[in-house]
């Protein structure tokens, strides 16, 4: 850990910074940390104090018996239910813009392109839309399929800035778990169910993950990476995915068709 700072990205609290959900999700974490912080070390350090000063002693007094103090504990346990009941409240609060996809931004991708509608309990309360992206983990890889016509990429998900792009995960063979650290929470991709998760990226950057459920042999090199781009690049992406994909699909069919001449001239 010493030598690898990875490591220590978010040693004690989540990584955050690259969508509001996963600010959201940390600054939660950190609130409970630090309510939990001082009860530790009042809870520890009350026992520690009391082993120590009322240890028995050679040739002393039989320390005090003492058998329960009925104020003391009902303080510690109403105090304890008050502690809960704070957190819990406060959890409440923060959970709603950590589960419903935010609106996209005024710079994002603008709502003539292909844009899927939003189908989620709690749609951006603008009703706006998002960007809707197909992730399918399969052993031992990610692939991810965009709106539009058939474009789709693996290991690697485009996505412009400024827009809240919605995730429908699923798996084709096994359980996967979908996790970049600093765009939000895991989800597990699960044959034949469908799981959701969403995230909008500010600026452009590069954020990286991995399968977090342990998938089969090959689920180390399980990696995935989301690139944030302008809209502009993004269309541009596309486009040149989609041109891609149709030179190497007439490739293919070239080759079907040169299999078939060879194989009529051998007869
Ligand atoms: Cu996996």
């Amino acid at each position: 850990m010493a030598v690898a700072p990875a490591a220590w990205a978010g040693a004690f609290t989540p990584e955050a910074g690259g969508s509001p959900n996963a600010d959201e999700i940390d600054r939660l974490y950190r609130i409970v940390l630090y309510i939990a912080i001082p009860i530790f070390l009042i809870v520890e350090g009350t026992l520690i104090w009391s082993l120590v000063k009322f240890r028995e002693r050679k040739g002393g007094p039989a320390p005090a018996q003492i058998r329960g103090n009925t104020p003391l504990e009902l303080g510690w346990t109403i105090g304890a239910a008050v502690i809960l009941v704070v957190i819990a409240a406060v959890t409440f609060i923060y959970l709603g813009d950590i589960k419903n996809p935010a609106s996209s931004g005024p710079a994002g991708l603008a709502s003539g392109v292909a844009v899927a509608s939003l189908d989620q309990p709690a749609p951006p309360s603008d009703g706006g839309k998002s960007l809707e992206i197909e992730v399918n983990g399969q052993q031992f890889v990610w692939r991810y399929d965009y709106p539009g016509e058939q474009i789709f990429s693996y290991y690697e998900m485009v996505v412009p800035t400024d827009t809240t792009v919605t995730l429908k995960i699923r798996a084709s063979d096994v359980i996967h778990s979908w996790w970049i650290p600093e765009l939000g929470g895991k989800a597990d991709g699960v044959p034949g169910h469908t799981n959701e998760t969403w995230f909008k990226i500010p600026e452009p950057g590069v954020y990286r993950g991995q399968c977090a459920e342990l998938c089969g042999e090959g689920h180390a090199d399980m990696r995935a990476q989301v690139r944030a781009v302008s809209p502009e690049e993004y269309t541009a992406f596309v486009e040149e995915r989609a041109q891609e994909i149709k030179e190497a699909q007439e490739g293919l069919a070239e080759q079907r068709r040169e299999r078939a001449t060879e194989e009529e001239e051998v007869e």
